[in-house]
């Protein structure tokens, strides 16, 4: 689809910083060349096996300068991340060898690969799909186990597995249309409609739907939300943050106006990445730093998913508490009662503030009703708590994007077929939506896409 390149490239692959070991790795038809100018292995041995680790010496060939002492493998093309000869050299972990190590590689011929470029030229050589491609970088930005667990099953090939067999009745259904479009004049109807319209909706249409409905949930493991802790002064709100990290991360005191800065830390919700802000309590105030405080708290307010809405179950429920509600109720809301281990059983009473809603109660200093708030809080942002098909793959923004126009593409076909349209415009139609999920996959992609797709990764990736 694509020839092989005819660059070499390299890029330190292991991130920036001091480590045990650090990677330098050259991928091209000149890798073996360079290593073979860089490298000097301790056995005299003149030649390098395959997929075999050499210990050795790294040299800059113009000065003999030694760089590091190092392990170097040497990978043939085609068994290899990117389909090329491969290269990598193992050295010290230090960022000064690694750079020095770099730069003499490139002075041998190799160009400063791009982000991402061992990736695209994987998926460029055929070795795996764009949405395979997409799953690297999942893996390396998830923040949650989950997260990771549904990009490696995107890496095995979930989503192109899932997508493969619509694209296969796809174009089954364009070869018939065609067939239909050639011999006019058969006596036996080849495409007919009826069965055409059937196969389409049970077997592109609700798939591709049940597909969509992932897209959410692909998001929320992705991307996570950010969720708020609003409420007055002293509530509690920073010892909830404290309880929910399971660390003293923020200042607590008995006065109020404790927290100014907002403080965020990121908690893992059954695998979903929650963002969780504890703000400055919600006061009128004389104070210059405070009232900043309150003002970013606010932002945040507005910006948050959700607000998790604290109130002091053992100092009473005021007029404060009842006006901060007020204001926040527009916003997806979490109704807390915090202290509950001062009430003596007895909780204040909450129907001023609606007597529908559902409260949760909770002792942020002795740990209690935090795994209730945490299912509450996963079961908000999941909806109709968490009543997801358990489909293993979850498709991300782009492809949500081309599923929603494959999906509409259906829809016009079926209208077609329904109003008995020709068949060269049906074919017309079944071509759109298969573009669509060629896209997807990475079959008939644009310089554009791939270069949004792969401006995402990291140097060395
Ligand atoms: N008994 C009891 N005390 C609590 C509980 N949660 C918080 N406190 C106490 O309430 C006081 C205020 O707690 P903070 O977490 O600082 O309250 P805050 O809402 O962050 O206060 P500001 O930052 O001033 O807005 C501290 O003395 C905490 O020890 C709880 O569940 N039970
Ligand atoms: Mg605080």
């Amino acid at each position: 689809m694509h020839g092989f390149s005819e660059t070499t490239i390299a890029a330190i692959s292991t991130p920036p910083g001091a480590g045990g070991i650090g990677i330098v790795r050259i991928s091209g038809p000149q890798a073996l060349k360079i290593l073979n100018a860089v490298f000097r292995p301790r056995s005299s041995s003149c030649s390098f096996d395959s997929h075999h680790l050499y210990y050795g010496h790294l040299h800059d060939p113009r000065s003999g300068k030694l760089l590091d002492e190092a392990m170097a493998v040497y990978m043939a093309a085609p068994r290899t991340y990117t389909r090329e000869d491969v290269v990598e050299l193992h050295c010290h972990g230090s960022y000064l060898v690694l750079r020095s190590v770099l730069e003499t590689v490139l002075s041998q011929g190799a160009l400063l690969a791009a982000p991402g470029e061992f990736t695209k030229r994987a998926f460029l050589n055929g070795r795996i799909d764009l949405t395979q491609a997409e799953a690297v970088i999942d893996i390396l930005t998830a923040r949650t186990r989950k997260g990771v667990d549904l990009a490696q099953e995107q890496l095995a090939g979930a989503l192109y597995r899932r997508i493969e067999p619509i694209r296969a009745r796809l174009t089954r259904m364009r070869a018939l249309l065609e067939v239909a479009i050639d011999f006019p004049d058969e006596e036996v109807e080849i495409a007919d409609h009826q069965q055409l319209l059937e196969e389409l909706r049970g077997e592109v249409e609700d798939p591709l739907r049940r597909l969509l409905a992932n897209a959410e949930r692909g998001r929320l493991y992705r991307e996570g939300v950010a969720i708020v802790i609003a409420g007055l002064p002293n509530v509690g709100k920073s010892s909830l943050l404290n309880a929910l990290l399971q660390e003293e991360r923020a200042l607590v005191t008995a006065i109020p106006g404790t927290t100014r800065d907002s403080i965020e830390e990121i908690i893992d919700v059954h695998g979903v990445p929650v963002r969780i802000i504890d703000t400055a309590g919600i006061r009128e105030t004389e104070g210059e730093v405070e009232a900043l405080g309150i003002q970013r708290a606010r932002e945040l307010i507005n910006s948050a998913d959700m607000v998790v809405f604290l109130v002091d179950g053992a100092g009473g429920i005021g007029p404060g508490d009842i006006e901060l509600y007020r204001q926040l109720r527009h916003k997806p809301l979490l109704p807390v009662v915090n202290k509950v281990d001062l009430c003596g059983g007895n909780l204040p009473d909450l129907a001023a503030f609606g007597a529908d809603q559902q409260w949760l109660s909770i002792s942020a200093k002795r740990q209690e009703g935090i795994e209730e708030l945490k299912a509450a809080i996963f079961a908000l942002v999941t909806g109709e708590g968490g009543q997801w098909e358990e489909e293993g793959c979850a498709p991300n923004l782009r492809h949500q994007a081309a599923l929603q126009q494959a999906v509409e593409a259906c829809s016009r076909l079926a209208a077609s077929l329904e109003g008995a349209l020709s068949n060269d415009l049906l074919a017309v139609d079944v071509q759109e939506c298969l573009d669509c999920l060629s896209a997807i996959v990475g079959e008939t992609t644009t310089e554009d896409i791939l270069d949004v797709v792969f401006a995402e990764f990291c140097l060395g990736k």
